[in-house]
């Protein structure tokens, strides 16, 4: 690992490490942690998903096939919402599930019905309802920067235009129609297309395109009781001009409002902090934090792997407290990776992952975890050299068991069927339920104490690094609070290889999540922590 001399030299601890067996190597430690008397993973029955803030992203093509055809389904889903439910799962985001000519769905050709690969609206409404009785919110990908050039709305707005048809059925403006190169051509006309000619881009401004909208949003949440959106490609809503796509953001949430006061929408702007501070001062209540998922500078994955790590929570308590000045409802969504990243299993053995896991779980917010990440899951763009130039394989099937194949789905995208080279995990879910020590179970137990503490969602994170003895970049300490009730808990991670023994910031240990055989205890004012292993305290 690294800094051994730094660590080495506060006498905080020791342990020789890379033994194959990660729970053996403790006998020579000089920092002696309380013997366990229990099983590792130690689970709290009365704590459930209902008030928690975990979120799950599906890709439905690739989760469950319940009918046998190879195609992941709605009804898949709807079988294994039991299994989301253990997990503590609160919300389950389903990537775009309207008929599209894509694979992925991201160019919409009918946003009032459900791909027929996937199902029908009553699965849809089955799915909806067999969820809220396990306290699960279904969100649904909505994507309005763009749809489908093949939705019936793309050719009847371009004959609209050169038709100068201005009755009250046109939809002459709900593109961006010129006669100069604007992205790609159709007929005569030049059109927006930021995110290819297959997809070209909603003039948002378009009065009856908002009606239409307004529509779409009554459909799902009135009708169909869809709980959130997840909304595709904000920054690219006005051409990353932000003052204008907040203000569409702010029309959007009043709408959806209308619906449903509750209702909820996250928003993709793939940006980095400084940008995407300023979309907090929209009403919407969240927006993805992709400085600290992988590829972003700020990494999660990095701060399991202790680079840089309390430089990168000072930049998150500064981002934290920036847009809750802004909107005192803000929160943010944190996430390790998603479906447009490669699967963060490649960067990990299964110990940093489970401490990457507890990270990503005790943030506040919500968290949202990637189908596939509690089994390491893997699936990379890149092929050795190559870029395949193709998300497909970051959007793998999902393994249910190694034996049963019952509901596994085939390679998501058929025709790059030459591209299903990947060597898949050998233990599924089933599989790694049953194992104790499994990553799997390791989630399991993070959600079970995330879920603990429902002001998770909405508390405020401030360093609490100034009550350890320590400025060692391998332990971090930081405080969460309600900013009504001022209830708190305070978190440290041990990034280390190494059991640590540092100031205690608090006085009583109320949860662990430990990576090692050993506990954790507070005794003389000092905290002592197992290697790669969490503790909350009050
Ligand atoms: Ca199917
Ligand atoms: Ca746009």
């Amino acid at each position: 690992m690294r800094h051994g001399h730094l660590l080495i030299s506060l006498l905080a601890i020791v342990l020789s490490s890379c033994k194959s067996d990660p729970y053996a190597g403790d006998e020579n430690q000089k920092v002696k942690l309380k013997k366990d008397t229990h099983s590792n993973y130690v689970f709290d029955e009365d704590v459930t998903n209902e008030n928690g803030s975990m979120s799950y992203e599906i890709f439905v093509r690739s989760f469950y096939d319940s009918d046998g055809d190879g195609i992941g389904d709605l009804n898949g889903v709807t079988l294994k919402l039991p299994y989301l439910q253990e997990m503590g799962i609160k919300t389950v985001w389903l990537m775009p599930i309207n008929p599209s000519p894509s694979y992925h769905g991201y160019d919409v050709k009918d946003y009032y019905d459900i791909h027929p690969d996937y199902g029908t609206i009553n699965d849809l409404d089955n799915l909806v309802s067999e969820a809220n009785k396990l306290n699960i919110d279904i969100m649904m990908d909505m994507v309005l920067n763009h749809s489908s050039r093949s939705h019936p709305a793309f050719r009847q707005s371009y004959n609209d235009y050169i038709n100068n048809n201005e009755g009250a059925d046109s939809k002459k403006d709900w593109y961006h129609w010129s006669t100069t190169n604007i992205g790609a051509k159709y007929g005569d006309l030049y059109y927006e297309c930021g995110f290819g000619s297959d997809m070209p881009d909603f003039n948002l401004d378009s009065t009856s395109l908002r009606a239409e909208i307004d529509n779409i949003c009554k459909f799902w949440i009135q009708d169909h009781g869809i709980k959130g959106f997840r909304l595709d490609a904000v920054y690219h809503y006005y051409n990353t001009n932000t003052a204008k796509n907040v203000a569409f953001l702010n029309w959007l949430d009043s709408t959806v409002k209308k619906y449903n006061p509750n209702f909820y929408m996250v928003g993709e702007a793939w940006i980095g902090d400084s940008v995407l501070t300023g979309y907090s001062a929209s009403t919407m209540e969240s927006f993805f934090k992709f400085d600290n998922a992988t590829g972003g500078d700020k990494s999660l994955v990095n701060v399991a792997k202790g680079f840089n790590a309390t430089n990168i929570f000072n930049s998150m308590y500064k981002y934290e407290s920036n847009i809750k000045k802004n909107n005192p409802k803000a929160y943010s969504s944190y996430f390790l990776s998603n479906h447009d990243q490669d699967r963060i299993s490649k960067n990990f053995n299964e110990i940093q992952n489970k401490l990457a896991a507890s990270i990503l779980g005790l943030l506040p917010g919500t968290s949202f975890m990637y189908y596939g990440e509690e089994i390491q899951l893997v699936g990379t763009r890149t092929t050795g050299m190559y870029d395949d130039g193709t998300d497909v394989k970051r959007r793998l099937p999902l393994i249910w068991s190694k034996n049963d194949k019952t509901g596994e789905c085939s390679f998501p995208q058929p025709e790059r069927k030459d591209l299903d080279n990947v060597q898949q995990v050998e233990l599924g879910i089933n599989d790694q339920l049953k194992r104790n020590y499994s990553l799997l179970n390791h989630y399991k137990k993070v959600v079970n104490v995330r879920n603990k503490y429902p002001f998770i969602k909405n508390g405020l994170m401030t360093s609490a690094q100034s009550l350890l003895d320590t400025d060692l970049q391998s332990i971090i300490a930081y405080k969460i609070e309600d900013q009504t009730t001022h209830e708190y808990i305070i978190v440290v991670h041990n990034l280390s290889e190494y059991n640590m023994e540092v100031a205690a910031p608090g006085t009583q240990i109320v949860d662990e999540i430990n990576t090692s055989r050993r506990v954790p205890e507070i005794k003389n004012g000092k905290l002592r922590i197992g290697r790669y292993s969490t503790v909350v305290i009050k």
